[in-house]
């Protein structure tokens, strides 16, 4: 007999995709067809369940395994020590993983801010409308061009596809990603020059007059000032530049012109301390254009998926930035759900400090490089094995995500927060149960699904800001000490006059085989055959910040000044800084330059 429950895919991915499974046959999975979300496919990371061998079994302390109790109750006396610090990634995106959030506010714990992801980009987003709203999934279906903007979306965006079928497509990306091949026009431009690229564009829409009058004047009035802003950029050698030309831009606007059009920008244009104005000449680019509040039109990026919410879980206590934590000034630090001594940049930096905490404890699913390091490991639940709710970065849909199965092992973050408060004699903390339907209580239900207070058919109709009544906001600076930077010259040849660039940017974007370090790992750099290398000879990349082995492998989707090593590479982050974003704090993976040598 078959017993079917719902619940929804808990990793770290646009499309948190709905999944039915018939209990009897678990693991057995189905997505579910009617769900406007999905299109009833799963991906393989799914599957993963079963076939993963790290899983975290038993509880350890100093290497040594032990009961559930002992290692709780090391847990507790770890944090009677005065400097306490919750570092959580973002294995599980549930909301249920932030109700640890409460314990390090009774305990006066510190907690992070910023990001590892897409702070950068909304931050920019933030200066130009004043609140980042998702675009629904049913205004790109009305799209007629559809711009791909440094998202790689058949690998981590998979269900955006039925979206955005049979409409014009354009991709803006340095490799020619599988979605690039389809494309009708991929500008593969320099990596880092998005910003140029939209202030450009902006300047041409203005110059031939095919900026959307009516709508500027009511919700955009400072049109004259952005294009004497965009006057002062220096068309000839920005092209140059950007690696591209006249031509292209003409392309461009071919597809642009007059079009409903949607541009589905993700994490790639914002990897770097520029990354909220990029984001910002974006929107500014797409308010010349209209874009914003129409039907068919908008930008869609990832979104706050809380917004709207009460959230039961926001505590005001210290925070220190994610993407740079000083962890060894902190006698305490609970690594949840992530993998920092692997997903953070400048690892060699980041193992230091994990190695110079007093207690380091690791609360996950599997051994990684972080379980590796840590003093107290506890094993969790895996979200198939606990009571949660999932929100959506990119759409509006909400799941109830149910137990499907009973896990003889791992506690859940909600028995972990109940724990501890026993251990402290803390009170406040309510039935697990109150903060799912609290959750779940704020959601519209419409056609058996759940939908975000935060749904808006057609955001911004109104205007912009929080309450829909303040202007668009232009960029209007660009702040930039990047490009050609002295510090990169000790890696160049010494004596020539003009030294040759042998340096090449590091593109470091997502796999299709993993989620972020979860899953299958990898040891390769692709290069560009131009360079010189051959397929599967050893060389070693180096950085300012560190060095490491990889793998060559030979692709001419590359451009040739640049190498991508996806996040599941080991050793890919030793190459990575420790600085934040001008704004958004967040992480600046592909804000450095890497030599290549042969590992003689
Ligand atoms: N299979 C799979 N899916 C995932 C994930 C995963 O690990 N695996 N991770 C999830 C997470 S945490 C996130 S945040 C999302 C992110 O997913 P995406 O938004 O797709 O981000 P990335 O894969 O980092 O990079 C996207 C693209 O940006 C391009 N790019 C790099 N630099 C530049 C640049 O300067 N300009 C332009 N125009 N393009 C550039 C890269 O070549 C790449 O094709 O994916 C989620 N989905
Ligand atoms: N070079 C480079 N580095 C990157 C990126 C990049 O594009 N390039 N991307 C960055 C981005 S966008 C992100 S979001 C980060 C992600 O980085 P992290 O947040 O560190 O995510 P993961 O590496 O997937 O590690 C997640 C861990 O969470 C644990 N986990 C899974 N489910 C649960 C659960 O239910 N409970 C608990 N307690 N633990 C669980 C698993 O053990 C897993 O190892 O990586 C960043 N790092
Ligand atoms: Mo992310």
């Amino acid at each position: 007999m078959s017993e079917c429950v719902t619940t929804a895919c808990g990793l770290d991915c646009y499309d948190a995709c709905k999944i039915v499974v018939d209990k009897t046959k678990f693991p057995k999975l189905k997505g579910d067809a009617e769900h406007p979300a999905g299109n009833g496919a799963l991906c393989a990371l799914l599957n993963k369940y079963t076939h993963e061998a790290e899983r975290i079994t038993q509880p350890r302390i100093d290497g040594k395994k032990v009961s559930m109790e002992e290692a709780m109750a090391a847990v507790a006396e770890a944090f009677k020590k005065p400097k306490t610090l919750l570092w959580r990634g973002s294995g599980n995106l549930g909301v249920m993983q932030d109700v640890t959030n409460l314990f390090m506010e009774k305990i006066g714990g510190t907690l992070t801010s910023g990001s590892l992801c897409d702070a950068a980009g909304h931050a920019g987003i933030v200066n130009a409308r004043g609140i980042n709203r998702t675009l629904p999934l049913e205004q790109i279906a009305k799209a007629e061009t559809v711009v791909v903007w440094g998202r790689n979306l058949t690998v981590t965006n998979a269900h955006m596809m039925p979206f955005i079928e049979g409409k014009t497509l354009v991709v803006i990306d340095p490799v020619k990603t599988a979605i690039a091949k389809k494309a009708d026009f991929h500008l593969q431009l320099e990596p880092r020059m998005d910003y140029y690229l939209a202030i450009m564009l902006s300047r041409f829409v203005i110059m031939e007059d095919g900026q959307d009058d009516a709508w500027l004047e009511e919700f955009a009035p400072d049109i004259e000032d952005f294009y004497d802003y965009t006057r002062e950029h220096r068309i000839k050698a920005i092209l140059e530049h950007m690696g591209t030309d006249l031509g292209e831009m003409g392309r461009m606007l071919e597809y642009l012109r007059g079009k409903k059009t949607v541009f589905l920008v993700g994490a790639g244009v914002q990897k770097y301390t520029t990354g909220a104005y990029t984001l910002h000449a974006i929107d500014s680019l797409a308010a010349v254009l209209g874009l914003f509040g129409k039907e068919g039109c908008g930008v869609h990026y990832l979104g706050s998926s809380r917004l709207g919410f009460d959230d039961p879980f926001e505590v005001k206590t210290a925070r220190v930035p994610k993407a740079t934590t000083p962890f060894s000034e902190f006698d305490t630090v609970l690594v949840q759900g992530g993998n920092p001594a692997a997903s953070m940049p400048d690892s060699n930096r980041v193992k230091e400090e994990l190695s110079g905490t007093g207690t380091l404890i690791y609360f996950g699913l599997y051994e990684n490089e972080t379980s590796a390091l840590a003093d107290i490991v506890i094993p969790a639940k895996h979200f198939f094995e606990k009571e949660d709710v999932r929100l959506s970065y990119s759409h509006h849909y909400v799941e109830k995500m149910n137990k499907v199965v009973e896990s003889p092992f791992g506690i859940s973050e909600y028995d972990f927060t109940k724990y501890l408060f026993n251990a402290f004699g803390l009170t406040g903390l309510q039935e697990e149960r109150t903060y799912i339907e609290h959750w779940l209580e704020q959601c519209e239900e419409e056609e058996g699904c759940y939908r975000s207070p935060a749904y808006d058919p057609a955001p911004y109709a109104e205007g912009f800001g929080e309450e829909g009544d303040d202007e668009f906001i232009f960029i209007d600076e660009y702040d930039d000490d990047f490009i050609n930077p002295k510090r990169f010259t000790k890696y160049r040849k010494k004596s020539t006059k003009k030294p040759k660039d042998e340096t090449f940017w590091l593109l470091t974007p997502k796999s299709a085989k993993s989620l972020n370090t979860q899953f299958v790992r990898d040891n390769r750099v692709h290069i560009h055959p131009e360079a010189g290398f051959e397929e599967g000879e050893e060389v070693v990349l180096s950085s300012p910040y560190g060095s490491h082995r990889f793998t060559v492998h030979l692709t001419e989707d590359v451009r040739p000044n640049c190498v991508v090593v996806t996040n599941n590479t080991i050793g890919v982050n030793t190459l990575t800084p420790s600085i934040l974003s001008d704004e958004g704090e967040n992480a600046c993976y592909q804000e450095v330059k890497v030599v290549v040598t042969r590992n003689e």
